[in-house]
């Protein structure tokens, strides 16, 4: 399995390719990068970060890869530094064949886009999500690509209603997180348009940054050594929580979730 993953270089702060390259190596799939944006930390909780956008640069480097040949058995986008990127992310398909593309739309949370991103954003973005394979929005970020107020706690039904109106705007399977059910877990409900499957677990209240892309880079390493979409789904929901558990108490940790000192559980589970 060799795939290639698209999305920014935070060099400090356990998200996005920091991330992504480790969880996906760990699982025995090889990770090509293409990076979106340099940048000093991630933009949630530091100040003065730097950005360098690296939008010139990634057309150059897919004509590179059209010359030599390579190709993926998988695309796995995430964070973005603009908008003109979705149409090099859009691009990828050319490299991946039949495979996979997978889309974490990664532009927010909480109810909130990250800083930076605006209308605009979530509109260009629409066209990228809406053409994956597999997406993985939490709630933020579904209720955005579908034009509609932000619900922190859906009911069931208003879920399935989500994640069928992501379905009929052409992603063909969602994974959609954050749910809580009535006894206050969180959870996430998986919508291939045949079937919706839920799968909740205990809520840890305090929020850490990039649990996402930890998610996101788990499920994509799950899914492609062969499980189902909601099997890599339950995995990436265990492991993420299982990197929580081991961060919570690590004073000044909340800019990330210690992943590493999980994987090695992570693997055996498999
Ligand atoms: O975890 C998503 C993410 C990735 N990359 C950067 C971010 C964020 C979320 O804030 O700022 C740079």
């Amino acid at each position: 399995m060799k795939i290639v993953s698209m999305q920014d270089v935070s060099c400090y702060g356990q998200c996005s390719l920091t991330v992504a390259l480790p969880i996906c190596s760990a699982l025995g799939v090889e990770t090509a990068i293409l990076p979106t944006a340099i940048l000093s930390t991630h933009t949630s909780g530091f100040q003065g970060f730097t950005f360098r956008d690296l939008s010139s640069d990634l057309e150059g480097i897919l004509a590179h890869w059209k010359k030599e040949g390579i190709s993926f058995s998988a695309a796995y986008t995430g964070y973005l530094g603009n908008e003109s990127e979705v149409d090099i992310a859009l691009r990828l398909r050319e490299f991946i064949g039949q495979g996979p593309f997978i889309v974490d739309p990664a532009f927010g949370d909480h109810g909130c886009l990250y800083p930076g991103f605006d209308a605009d954003y979530v509109k260009a973005m629409r066209r990228l999500c809406f053409s994956s394979d597999i997406l993985l929005p939490n709630l933020t970020e579904a209720c955005a690509l579908l034009g509609i107020p932000y619900l922190e706690k859906p009911s069931l039904e208003q879920a399935k209603a989500i994640a069928f109106s992501l379905k009929e705007k052409g992603a063909k399977t969602i994974v959609l997180k954050g749910l809580s059910d009535e006894e206050g877990n969180i959870g996430l409900l998986v919508y291939d348009g045949k079937e919706f499957q839920t799968y909740f677990h205990e809520r840890i209240s305090t929020n850490f940054h990039g649990t996402g892309d930890v998610f996101a880079s788990t499920f994509v390493g799950v899914y492609l050594k062969g499980y189902s979409a909601f099997e890599a789904a339950k995995k990436a929901g265990d492991f993420t929580l299982a990197c929580i558990k081991k961060t919570l108490g690590k004073e000044g940790h909340l800019y990330g979730v210690c992943f590493e000192e999980c994987l090695p559980s992570l693997l055996a589970s498999l």
